[in-house]
């Protein structure tokens, strides 16, 4: 813990959790000072005009959240504040893994927070990263909720990680890797939060989902019907949310290996695409090797077989040249196809 917050908000998805907030008329205000003063927002169910995406002109200006005694939401979605709630937590728990496990004092390493809005548009079923704030839908109630859980917040508030360091193009191989990276820090900050009611796993959306049991699955991409498990010359052509299967497969196997586990109460089960058998290097070294892949030796252009090139590099940075996380890091590309 970096330390203790002054208040507490009753979430959607992860039950009563710290929220830091800062005095205001009327009570309290939810702006984060412990995390750069990054806040949380009502978007009013507004959407961005094309000419706001586009130019910047004429965004909705979002409400702030006020409460009295500091005690926020209720739990449901009757009270606006429960998603912010999760919201406003998901952001401080991507803040404090970033500190935490890489040294990283905020998105863009400056120290700042950054906006989040909840409540954006009607029947939303996205939430996303425009490069300086985050915005969460409320879903459409049939095929997902509220999309404010620890992994979807993780998700894409390290897409602005990505943006600031690689800035991995988000088309074609590197846009799989790009989404992948999001997967994988999503995942971390999940499992990092350590929250008793949304534990770790390596689904993302098993909260937001309501038609299946989750948006993706790392441990077997193609779980979802559309991602690969396995590399193949031409998986670049692929929606970004499909190629990532590879290195999100890889970096299951990397760190937790082959064959069937739980992880919060949920099924998972890896095989290999060559047969091998794996035994995983942990959580926290996948992170290392993964984040010192992508701040030192990932750009722009950065395919498969540059980023098998990236993470032993970054492996034997962190741990030496015969190293058995070095070879654990060969031995998961070539059991995902990336020779
Ligand atoms: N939620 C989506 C994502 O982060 C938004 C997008 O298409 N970029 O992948
Ligand atoms: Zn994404
Ligand atoms: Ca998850």
């Amino acid at each position: 813990h970096i330390h203790t917050a002054t208040g507490d908000g009753q979430s959607l998805y992860s039950g009563t959790v710290p929220i830091d907030s800062t005095p205001a008329t009327g009570g309290f205000t939810l702006t984060d000072p412990a995390r750069g003063n990054g806040f949380t927002a009502d978007a009013n169910n507004k959407t961005d005009s094309i000419l706001c995406q586009v130019f910047g002109f004429g965004c909705p200006t979002p409400s702030r959240f006020t409460d009295a005694d500091n005690h926020w939401g209720s739990g449901t979605m009757a009270d606006r504040a429960t998603a912010a709630v999760d919201a406003h937590y998901g952001a401080a728990q991507t803040f404090d893994y970033f500190k935490l496990n890489h040294g990283r004092n905020g998105i863009f390493n400056d120290g700042r927070g950054v906006p989040s809005r909840v409540h954006y548009g009607t029947n939303y079923v996205n939430a996303f990263w425009d490069g300086k704030q985050m915005t969460y839908g409320d879903g459409d109630g049939v095929t997902a909720g509220p999309l404010v859980s620890i992994d979807v917040a993780g998700h894409e508030m390290s897409h602005g990680v990505t943006t600031a360091t690689a800035n991995l193009t988000y088309s074609g191989e590197s846009g799989g890797l790009n989404e992948a990276t999001s997967d994988i820090f999503g995942t971390l900050v999940e499992f990092a939060a350590n929250n008793a009611q949304d534990p770790g796993d390596y689904y993302i959306g098993e909260e937001i989902m309501k038609d299946r049991p989750a948006l993706r699955y790392m441990d077997k991409p193609s779980r979802d019907g559309q991602s690969k498990d396995c590399w193949y010359a031409g998986i670049g052509n692929l929606d970004v949310h499909y190629s990532s299967g590879v290195a999100n497969h890889f970096a299951y196997l990397l760190a937790e290996g082959s064959g069937p586990r739980d992880f919060g109460g949920l099924p998972h089960d890896s095989t290999t695409c060559n047969g091998s058998t794996l035994t995983g290097i942990g959580q926290a070294k996948l992170g290392k090797i993964w984040y010192r892949a992508l701040t030192a030796y990932m750009t722009t252009s950065t395919n498969y077989a540059q980023a098998r090139t990236a993470t032993l590099n970054a492996a034997t940075d962190l741990y030496g040249a015969t190293s058995t996380e070095r070879a654990a890091v060969a031995a998961a590309w070539s059991a995902v196809s990336v020779n």
